[in-house]
């Protein structure tokens, strides 16, 4: 299990490095949300999922795309915009899809997902299958509208769902404090008739432990559905390759108690020396495949500008 999960947050915080060593070049195509410190919320989750789960998240793509099975290489090429990419290089890093693997898609528009997550577990429900989702979403995406209109419904129809808040404190530069009067986001979802609960120290087993259990009842459909509120942080400006503590919205000492509760750390440090290099060059090979892969595929046809779009 340890070297499972040491994988998954060495593979995520690797490629999201590479990702911000290539931004400054152009040759990514699409603004990237980068999750640095974020990792053990999708690693923590999607290792407690089957393959047949699905998951539904945002335009901070990258970490639960790649803990739920992901390709790399079609990511890769997505934010490059080739016709290789995982959404034919339509969509770039804030439009991650891999429904081979249960990763349903991704969205700009905060909040949008929570509603396509909702649909699927309606649809799951009423094919008396035994597979869950999982919604993913930011703390921001609290102050949506519809948000609680799919809470309530959830809530209503006890549908096979795990909503995941990842609390990083922050929608763009605006604090939680100032977004609402009240900063108890599980008392949102209590108040929609949802089980939920704070994890607050960023612990991927933690995390695993909460959504294993959470699982397991909505498979036997003992209860549900679940809510988790997941504290974490993000080390990275809101969308881009750099850090953003000089803009005074926050500060870096804010984030050291993250950074010394680094998880990826934590694991490497957990691990056998040679078994934990093992793993690292084979990522690290991985990645430069995959890099090599976008650098090396086609950008899409000009006709393409004319399929996959609704007519208006
Ligand atoms: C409906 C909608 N309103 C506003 C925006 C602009 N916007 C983009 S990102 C963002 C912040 C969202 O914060 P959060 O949900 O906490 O996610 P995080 O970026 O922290 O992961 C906002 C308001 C948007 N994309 N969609
Ligand atoms: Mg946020």
């Amino acid at each position: 299990m340890n070297e499972r999960v040491y994988r998954s947050l060495y593979r995520i915080r690797r490629v999201e490095e590479e990702i911000a060593r290539i931004y400054p070049s152009d040759k990514i195509k699409s603004p990237v949300h980068l999750s640095i410190g974020q990792e053990a919320v999708s690693v923590g989750v999607c290792e407690a999922l089957r393959p047949e789960d699905v998951v539904f998240g945002t335009y901070r793509s990258h970490a639960f795309y790649l803990a739920k099975g992901g390709d790399l290489k079609k990511m890769m090429a997505e934010l490059y915009g080739k016709a290789t990419g995982c959404a034919k290089g339509k969509g770039g890093s804030m439009h991650l899809v891999d429904t081979a693997h249960g990763v349903m898609g991704a969205s700009a528009v905060v909040g949008t997902t929570i509603a396509n997550a909702i649909g699927y577990a309606y649809a799951l429900k009423l094919q008396r299958k035994d597979s869950l989702v999982v919604s993913f979403f930011g703390d921001g995406a609290t102050d949506e509208g519809v948000f609680h209109e799919s809470l309530n419904f959830a809530a209503l129809k006890s549908l096979p769902v795990v909503f995941i808040c990842e609390n990083n404190f922050y929608a763009i530069h605006t604090s939680l404090m100032y977004r609402h009067k009240s900063t108890d986001i599980c008392a949102l979802a209590r108040a929609h008739g949802i089980t939920a609960e704070r994890v607050e120290d960023g612990d991927v087993l933690a995390i695993h432990e909460h959504v294993t259990r959470a699982a397991k009842a909505l498979r036997d459909g003992s209860s549900g559905p679940f809510f988790f509120e997941c504290l974490t942080y993000r080390l990275m400006e809101h969308v881009g390759s750099n850090e953003d503590f000089h803009l005074g919205y926050r500060t870096r000492q804010e984030a050291e108690p993250w950074i010394r509760n680094d998880q990826v750390k934590r694991f490497a440090s957990m691990i056998d020396g040679e078994r934990r290099r093992r793993i690292e060059a084979e990522v690290e090979a991985e990645i430069q495949a995959a890099v090599a892969f976008a650098e090396e595929s086609p950008f899409p046809e000009g006709e393409e500008l004319f399929t996959d779009v609704v007519e208006g």
